[in-house]
């Protein structure tokens, strides 16, 4: 592969997709098309090298920006998405188009220029819930929530595209990432940031016990890169890091690591439809060469010592419209008292 269209890459997974694969492939190219939506952010991909690098800001949604940005391109990697579930409970409707009607432009441009290689990043959210065990590709989906269900949305028809005309599409189910750079309306970072700011932790009530798989991000991006390269086109790929904690545990950690004391957890009005755990098996992907590398209690520490260290960063996030949804998304949780 010479060329690579990466969409969504200004964002917290598809920004270290990039530097990975500038690191890894010295000779591949690399057109990144973002619509710059709350969540895109330049700020991820400062020191990029130029010489192999074009940006073009623009939607999926839109079928033209889609074609302009693949011609030429040998494989196209979808991050572009929605991504936030408690946004997508205050309102779907982008979520649909982005996650939806924005796959379908993929594909179907893909089908258009026979495109050797479409891989679409998805979630282990599309399984929904599972209260014992872990999920295989196999088992049947099960989508619960606005956000899930687009994202399964997406999935179905890239699916369809693979079957109906041989478009040579990968699906890869990722599991909760953390790392740098991540948006900090997901837990960990809005935790991390709250904690540093001394500012309450709004702790979902009856979700503390929640499970969450915990994959470091340069681990995603390695599981991503070899679906790529070494999946077979109609196959799905579960990446996950083997790291199932209760929300409740993360938040203790975040709290020690920050040094900052329990009085700051509050107990918030639970998250509407609250997918209790998520467990995936990634032994399909294992299979095939990779493993995530990083272990939990150094990825944690180190994560959390780049959010003490790079301040200017998520200082300038937590203004304007951030605010705006911090208020519509936590005023009416009136803290319940403390955990
Ligand atoms: P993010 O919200 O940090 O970034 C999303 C990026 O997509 C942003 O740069 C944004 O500007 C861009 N974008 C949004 N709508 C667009 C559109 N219509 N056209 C073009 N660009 C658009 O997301 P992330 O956390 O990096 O997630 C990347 C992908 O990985 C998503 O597909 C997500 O569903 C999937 N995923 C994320 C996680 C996680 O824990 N973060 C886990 C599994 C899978
Ligand atoms: O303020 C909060 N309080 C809280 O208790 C927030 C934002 C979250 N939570 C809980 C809800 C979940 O149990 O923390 C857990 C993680 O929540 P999120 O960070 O919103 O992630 P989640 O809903 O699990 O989805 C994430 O993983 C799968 C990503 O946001 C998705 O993009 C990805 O597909």
């Amino acid at each position: 592969m010479k060329r690579i269209l990466v969409t969504g890459g200004a964002g917290f997974i598809g920004s270290h997709f990039i530097k990975y694969q500038f690191k890894n492939y010295p000779n591949l190219h690399i057109v990144n098309l973002d619509k710059l939506t709350y969540a895109g952010n330049p700020d991820n991909l400062m020191d990029i090298d130029a010489s192999r690098y074009t940006f073009i800001q623009g939607d999926i949604a839109d079928a033209g920006a889609v074609a302009t940005a693949m011609e030429g391109c040998d494989a196209v990697v979808n991050f572009a998405a929605e991504t936030h579930v408690d946004r997508s409970i205050l309102g779907a409707a982008q979520f649909i188009d982005t996650d939806v009607r924005g796959v379908y432009n993929i594909v179907e441009t893909a089908r258009k220029m026979g495109t050797r290689r479409v891989l679409l990043v998805s979630t282990d959210e599309v399984y929904g819930s599972i209260d014992v065990g872990s999920f295989k590709e196999s088992d049947p989906i099960n989508p619960r929530n606005p956000y899930s269900a687009s994202k399964a949305g997406g999935e179905f028809i890239g699916r369809a595209y693979f079957h109906t005309f041989q478009v040579p599409v990968v699906i890869t189910r990722g599991s909760n990432t953390y790392g740098s750079h991540q948006y900090p309306e997901k837990v960990l970072p809005l935790f991390v940031t709250n904690a540093i700011d001394h500012q309450p932790l709004p702790l979902y009530e009856g979700g503390e016990h929640n499970v969450r798989d915990w994959l470091y991000v340069v681990d995603h991006c390695g599981g991503i890169d070899c679906a790529l390269r070494r999946g077979t086109p109609g196959e799905i790929y579960n990446v996950s890091g083997g790291n199932e904690r209760e929300n409740i545990m993360l938040t203790r950690r975040i709290l020690q690591l920050t040094g900052r004391g329990e009085d700051l957890i509050k107990r918030v009005p639970d998250r509407p439809g609250h997918d209790r755990r998520y467990s995936i098996d990634s032994s399909k992907l294992r299979a095939l060469g990779w493993a995530p590398k990083m272990d939990w209690d150094e990825g944690i520490a180190l994560t959390i010592q780049w959010y003490k260290d790079n301040e200017w960063w998520w200082r300038k996030i937590k203004t304007g419209e951030y605010l705006e949804y911090y208020r519509k998304q936590y005023e009416d949780r009136r803290p319940l008292g403390n955990a």
